[in-house]
């Protein structure tokens, strides 16, 4: 019965193989990922790990700063710590659900000492205020190695965020896109813009009173250009995501086309027009363009 044993173990090497293959094949495949069905039946239980903790590759960031209440050593600093993520990412993964769906995710604190606890902005937390992520106010926070399941079932479809509910975790880069999607929602004419801000410090190491000023502005995670293709004459809706940890608002345009911004913080508003958007930090905007 050699034969057996050995098909036994190649059928599990085999399945193995198929599911790190499937893994690799793209990182954000996720099978919540769907057009969403008007159908009782089709809801899911959609569920994630998200590990927090430090980026492997060190950020190159120049540091120029003259600024008198940042020390000499923030050479060392940069080179020795670097920012943080989920997952080895900043943005983290997208979630990206249907209305009826319930959002399970097992947030992991690798972030060596730090305590750890995640908001879910824009989402209502009927009867669930111990998952909104204030610490030791709604929740105790999720202690170094330890480990937290959040279960979210949204009440409404919006665009929401996330993100680690201490605001230095936050800058160095702890945060992702959070979409809630209805029948009436085409996927394939929607686009995700994250927007966010890098420092020259990781906040996380920074212990000098003042904050160091942002050096870079994110868009969906990159500093040099993100570009996104569109067909000529086709209406898109633009879900806008302001993930900065800094009190700064950025003004968003697009050269010659005006925008309708349907909502804010999954919140439908009077569709109002204009040639560019003051996006605040920590607000979400759906905005139409043409
Ligand atoms: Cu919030």
């Amino acid at each position: 019965m050699w034969w057996f044993k050995n098909l036994i173990v190649f059928t599990i090497f085999f399945n193995l193989l198929k599911i790190s293959i499937s893994q690799t094949k793209d990182d954000d495949y996720h099978e919540c990922v769907r057009s969403c069905a008007d159908n009782a039946f089709s809801k899911k239980v959609c569920r994630y790990e998200f590990f927090a903790k430090e980026l492997s590759s060190p950020m190159s960031i120049h540091n120029g700063s003259k600024n008198k209440n940042e020390s000499m050593n923030q050479c060392e600093i940069i080179s020795s710590n670097s920012f943080l993520g989920i997952n080895g990412k900043s943005p983290g993964p997208q979630i990206e659900v249907c209305l009826g769906d319930t959002i399970e995710i097992l947030l992991y604190n690798r972030l060596g000492s730090e305590e750890l606890s995640f908001h879910w902005h824009g989402m209502r937390q009927k009867n669930s205020a111990h998952i909104d992520g204030v610490p030791m106010v709604t929740q105790c926070s999720i202690l170094p190695f330890g480990g937290f399941r959040y279960k979210l079932k949204p009440e409404n479809i919006g665009t929401y965020m996330y993100y680690a509910h201490i605001v230095s975790q936050q800058g160095d880069g702890v945060y992702g896109s959070l979409t809630v999607r209805g029948p009436q929602n085409d996927r394939s004419l929607e686009k995700i813009l994250l927007l966010s801000s890098r420092p020259s410090i990781p906040l996380s190491r920074y212990s000098y009173l003042y904050l160091p000023t942002p050096r870079e502005l994110l868009l969906n995670g990159q500093n040099n250009g993100f570009i996104l293709r569109v067909h000529y004459g086709t209406k898109y809706y633009l879900r806008l995501i302001n993930a900065n940890a800094y009190n700064c608002p950025v003004l968003l345009s697009i050269s010659g086309h005006d925008f309708h911004v349907l909502a804010i913080d999954g919140n439908s508003v009077e569709p109002t027009m204009g040639r560019h958007v003051i996006s605040f930090p920590e607000f979400t905007y759906v905005i139409a363009r043409k």
